[in-house]
């Protein structure tokens, strides 16, 4: 069985997301999602919209997630992997070269991120259709 894990905020779901799990799905047999806790966000200096409990019960209901585990540091990464014995690491290429320290304890892919959508365009979005009337 082909492992792998990914990292992320996963805020408001949307289709970029849903393609970035779906191609990381493709590495392997089993998925694993190491979701920011809201504590982890401030250090990240990002705001998400839903908690963390949240964000997770989404990503759980998502056929291409086999497990969710909460990303607490920086520093975890090397520890997961070797916890959850994963072959590949994997993540959105705007990261691309953050993570090749990595490469020594498993394979490293950075995926195209997908152009035109974000969790901040959709905040945007959200509040110009409707907090301006
Ligand atoms: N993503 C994407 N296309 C988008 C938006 C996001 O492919 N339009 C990808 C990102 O590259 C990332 C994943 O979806 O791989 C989750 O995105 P975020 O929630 O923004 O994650 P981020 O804040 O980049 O956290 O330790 C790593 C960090 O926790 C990554």
């Amino acid at each position: 069985m082909k492992r792998v894990i990914t990292y992320g905020t996963f805020d408001l779901m949307h289709n970029g997301h849903i393609k970035l799990l779906q191609r990381a799905k493709a590495l392997g047999d089993f998925l694993i999602v190491g979701l920011s806790t809201d504590q982890f966000n401030t250090k990240k200096h990002k705001d998400s919209f839903l908690s963390y409990e949240h964000r997770k019960s989404v990503l759980e209901a998502i056929r291409y997630v086999d497990l969710v585990i909460p990303e607490e540091s920086w520093e975890q990464k090397v520890e997961d992997i070797k916890k959850y014995e994963i072959n590949t690491f994997t993540i959105g290429d705007d990261w691309d070269g953050e993570f090749d320290y990595l490469k020594d304890i498993c394979e490293i892919v950075y995926l195209k991120r997908t152009d035109g959508i974000s969790s901040t365009m959709v905040k945007k979005d959200i509040t110009n259709k409707y907090l301006k009337n």
